[in-house]
């Protein structure tokens, strides 16, 4: 395997609409350049990028899968990831790592909502980006319509280079950057190189002055160029869309019959000669506000941007060389918990495929095996270089589910299976809850807990059941209330007692301190499941030793640990003792923790309790059309809209719904807008429950 210099490697995302053509498109680049002898389909489940049996089975991509090629002296590492949004997971983790995206629009539809979505999350991190329109072979492609929803969708400046055109029957593709025609037969593959056909000269003319005025304007000097000579030569038309490109200001847009291997080559071509490498990119910084060179001659720093279990492999950790270079055998020290990790062997990834490699430098893709204390998120680096690289920043979770294994000996084993499920795909959270006694996992949607369950059925042999997880309330009071208990036990030998009265009050952030008492002392507990605890010593003249007083503030948290009313949570509340009794022979702590029990307990009851619940802060975007329906069903859910904002065709809601509400919201929202709203959520704050519904929970 050849080395590259980090000029001549050139990392590209593929993405696009779910089958729009990537995973083909990726598979024809391989085989075109030589590095695999036959082309595999998706169909025929024998592509490079989709291996997983997942995959098969659902003849979809399902993981990014790194891939690369080789193309007239440069390597160009390819991430194919797959376009449901339900793994936008994959797709974060790749704009991390990726100089230039290539977006994959299906010349069917043009951009669809997957386009959408998934350009949002584009556009989000700014990278150099062209349009890449497929299946211009189709009997239904529609190049022009296709072009302009792109237009509508970038919003800013992109421009034709080719475009198709069928001569004779031959699928033809002019190029206005090179002022060609390219003819393919019916293989494909190499094309003939013509003239451009007379009447096509002057469409591409035009295309050509568009392409060279958008190109001149991304730089001064191009810019007097072309205003001294008339016209930019190839080379400057390549600089020009470069920098334009890099300024994330110029969208580029070709066309290819990725089925029929047409186009591909010269795509292949383009990536070489224009798009960006990690090196043109601005200088990244690091956490610690370091700028991290692109280069070979500085410290090394690697960042895992993903991590893979194969069965017969193990641990596959992949990585882009940030800066420096990395060869076999080095020693790097982990950021995030000084260790010290043996880089082995090196590999460049070809989906299951893999080949050794001496070393890598500066802008490459990679995968090492077996590191011990290495996940993805964590840059492994020259010890001492103090370089941290910024993580990846994935997109919340939007849906929740409980699970448990079926039969309860496999408890253990789901645990760890769910462990590794989250090491490899880090939007798959799972936590235990100690409240809901339910172990929680959120994921980004139904087809993402299906495949979750798919992985532990095939792969872990475990059969899981998901179901609605309960929901964490809490309960607070509405009124102050006054008490005392006495507790008091006498049995043969030395005796129990204790004696307390307490005054509670809702408690809220700012209140005055508390009048008419004579405070000696005041803690305030932040309590574990939120909210706050005031308790006020208030004993006056000794009635009660202070020695007892840790006892019944005992005795009052463990009843908010369970509170009064439900068992859950209790919050909020403030607690002045201000008399009570004690016994010089049977009171002790327990006597007191008891009589602190109770009569928090009995005051709490009489304080008017309320159960809150928990509110998330929920952003719909959709399409202006489909804001009705999406209102009404967010009113059905109890929701206060808060706000909408437009942009573009959309809109966006951003309201505030009731945890125990969501249920099922991801797949609502999909048959509610044919597929093209997407949401996020996330915890709010609590709230009070209406009084119809704490009735019933109460009941229960
Ligand atoms: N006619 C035609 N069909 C194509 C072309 N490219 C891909 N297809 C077909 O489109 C379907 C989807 O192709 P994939 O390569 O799996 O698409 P993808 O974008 O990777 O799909 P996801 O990974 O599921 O998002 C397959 O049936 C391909 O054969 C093309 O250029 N022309
Ligand atoms: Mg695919």
């Amino acid at each position: 395997m050849k080395i590259y210099d980090d000029k001549h490697i050139k990392n590209v995302a593929f993405v696009g609409a779910h089958k729009s053509g990537k995973t083909t498109f990726a598979e024809t680049m391989l085989f075109e350049a030589g590095l695999v002898s036959r082309r595999g389909s998706v169909e025929n489940k024998n592509t490079v990028s989709d291996y997983h049996a997942i995959e098969h089975e659902r003849e979809t991509s399902v993981f990014a899968t790194p891939l690369h090629t080789e193309w007239r002296n440069y390597k160009i590492n390819i991430i194919d990831t797959p376009g449901l949004d339900d793994y936008i997971g994959e797709i974060a983790s790749t704009m991390h790592v990726t100089d230039s995206v290539v977006m994959v629009i299906n010349a069917q539809y043009g951009v669809e909502v997957g386009t959408e979505i998934i350009w949002d999350y584009v556009d989000r991190f700014s990278r150099p980006t062209l349009f890449v329109i497929n299946q211009i072979d189709h009997p239904s492609a529609d190049f022009d319509e296709s072009y302009k929803s792109i237009v509508e969708l970038v919003g800013k400046n992109v421009v034709k280079v080719q475009y198709p055109l069928v001569v004779d029957g031959a699928q033809c593709i002019i190029d206005v950057l090179k002022m060609k025609m390219y003819k393919f037969g019916p293989q494909g593959g190499k094309p003939e190189k013509l003239e451009i056909p007379a009447n096509q000269i002057e469409q591409a003319a035009e295309l050509q002055n568009e392409l060279i005025e958008k190109a001149a304007e991304n730089d001064e000097n191009l810019m007097e160029l072309y205003f001294d000579k008339g016209t930019l030569n190839e080379d400057e038309m390549r600089e020009g869309i470069k920098k334009g490109m890099l300024n994330h200001e110029l969208f580029p847009v070709f066309c290819i019959s990725a089925l029929n291997d047409m186009g591909t080559g010269r795509l292949m071509g383009f990536i070489d000669n224009v798009a960006p490498s990690a090196a043109d990119l601005k200088t990244e910084q690091s956490v610690e506000g370091k700028p991290i060179e692109c280069k070979v001659n500085t410290p090394t720093v690697l960042f895992i941007f993903k991590t893979v279990f194969e069965p017969n492999l193990g641990q596959i950790s992949f990585f882009k060389v940030k800066s420096g270079e990395i060869k076999q055998n080095d020693k790097l020290e982990n950021s995030r918990n000084d260790e010290i990790e043996i880089v082995n062997q090196l590999y460049i990834m070809d989906g299951k495929n893999r080949d050794l490699v001496e070393k890598l430098s500066a802008g490459d893709i990679g995968a090492t095996l077996k590191l011990k204390f290495t996940e993805t998120n964590d840059t492994l680096r020259t010890k001492g270089c103090g370089i941290t690289i910024k993580p990846i920043d994935y997109p919340e979770a939007r849906i929740t589910k409980a699970v448990r294994a079926f039969d309860k000996n496999d408890d253990e084993k789901l645990n760890e299976a769910l462990k590794k499920i989250h090491s490899q795909d880090p939007t798959v959270v799972v936590k235990y809850s100690p409240e809901l006694k339910q172990l929680i996992l959120s994921c980004q949607g139904e087809l993402h807990l299906a495949t979750i369950d798919w992985v532990l059925q095939n792969t872990y042999g475990i059969k899981a059941v998901f179901e609605q997880p309960k929901i964490a309330y809490r309960e607070t009071i509405q009124r102050s209330a006054t008490t005392s208990y006495k507790h008091k036990k006498q049995s043969g030998g030395s005796g129990q007692f204790g004696e307390v009265h307490i005054k509670i009050e809702p408690w809220f952030e700012g209140m005055p301190e508390p009048e008419g008492f004579n405070v000696r002392g005041k803690e305030e507990i932040s309590l574990d499941w939120g909210g706050k605890l005031i308790f006020y010593n208030c004993i006056v003249g000794g009635v009660i030793d202070a020695r007892y007083l840790p006892s019944v503030l005992k005795g009052i948290l463990e009843v908010m640990e369970e509170g009064p009313l439900t068992g859950s949570y209790a919050r909020d509340v403030r607690v002045m003792l201000f008399d009570g009794k004690m016994h010089a022979v049977d009171s002790n702590d327990i006597s007191f923790k008891i009589a602190g029990a109770h009569a928090f307990k009995e005051a709490f009851l009489n304080a008017k309790p309320k159960l809150l619940e928990p509110i998330n802060e929920l952003s719909v975007k959709v399409p202006e059309e489909l804001m009705g329906n999406v209102m009404t069903d967010l009113q059905s859910r109890r929701s206060i809209i808060l706000g909408m904002d437009s942009e573009g065709k959309y809109q966006t809601i951003r309201a505030k719904t009731p945890l125990a509400e969501m249920y099922k919201y991801s797949t609502t929202l999909r048959s509610i807008t044919q597929g093209r709203g997407s949401f996020s959520t996330k915890f709010s704050n609590f709230e009070l429950v209406p009084t119809n519904v704490q009735e019933e929970l109460v009941k229960k």
